[in-house]
């Protein structure tokens, strides 16, 4: 049997809730470029069925801007429109420190003490994740991930499964050697079409996607003081997500 060698995890909605902040930030930087656009919370919910920033810009232009005057150059203007927005989102992470969701830190420590090996799995920019990682996890925790698949390390992001892929072959691993964790559907089907089965913790921005294709579905990975809720089974009740639970989930999931 394959024995779990590595867990990957997605990062926004799911090690923490920042789908607000970039949602706030995006309109920050609308607002500094002298653009009247406000993205409301409904339209931002639409708005993420396009991972990737500068792919959701050009989304929203193209179906919610019909008069606009494109630039001779559109493309590196969404680029710079865009590093505007990452400069406000990682200058935001390193001045408040983002809680991170429930049991996500307290599981990656125990994977570590477990030895399994570790990577990000994420469509959104490098730095970024690196800002959560060192302001809201530890200052040394992206050292800890063997692998960080960010952005444009592949061409199509999620929900096309080549992120994944691009892990597992960076990691050496099958798919079958590991877990994911994902909030979303589209995280779902990058993970599911590169064959690893992921563990769902969905949240206000996903609760009304299609989670089929879930490995399990939980409100949060919970704590010891602080249960989470099995949305997927209620006879798999348990408090928290750890690492024994982890290890069963993965027995079960690639023995059918
Ligand atoms: C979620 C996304 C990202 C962010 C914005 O990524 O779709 O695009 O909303 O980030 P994941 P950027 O859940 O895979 O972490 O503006 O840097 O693209
Ligand atoms: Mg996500």
């Amino acid at each position: 049997m394959t024995v779990l060698a590595a867990l990957l995890f997605d990062v926004d909605g799911t090690l923490a809730d920042t789908e607000e902040i970039h949602r706030q930030c995006f309109n920050q930087a609308f607002a500094d470029a002298g653009l009247d656009w406000n993205w409301s919370v409904a339209l931002y919910g639409e708005l993420l069925a396009v991972t990737g920033g500068r792919e959701r810009i050009l989304h929203y232009i193209n179906t919610h801007r019909p008069v606009f005057t494109a630039p001779a150059d559109l493309k590196q203007w969404i680029a710079e429109l865009h590093l505007a927005k990452t400069a406000i989102y990682t200058r935001r992470l390193a001045e408040g420190r983002i809680p991170l969701r429930p049991g996500v830190a307290r599981l990656i420590d125990e994977a570590r003490r477990a030895g399994l090996r570790l990577a990000i799995v994420t469509t959104t920019t490098p730095a970024n994740v690196i800002a959560l990682l060192e302001h809201s996890l530890h200052r040394d925790s992206p050292g800890w991930f063997e692998v960080i698949a960010a952005g444009d390390a592949v061409p199509a992001k999620k929900p096309a499964p080549d992120i994944y892929r691009y892990a597992l072959h960076a990691l050496k691993l099958d798919a079958t050697q590991c877990l994911s964790f994902e909030d979303s559907e589209n995280g779902i089907r990058a993970s599911r079409g590169a064959g690893v089965a992921p563990v769902v913790t969905l949240n206000d921005y996903t609760r009304d996607h299609d989670f089929s294709g879930s490995l399990i579905l939980l409100d949060n990975l919970g704590e010891p003081d602080q249960p989470c809720q099995v949305l997927s089974d209620a006879s798999a009740d348990v408090p928290y997500v750890d690492v024994a639970l982890l290890r069963a989930l993965h027995a079960k999931a690639y023995s059918d």
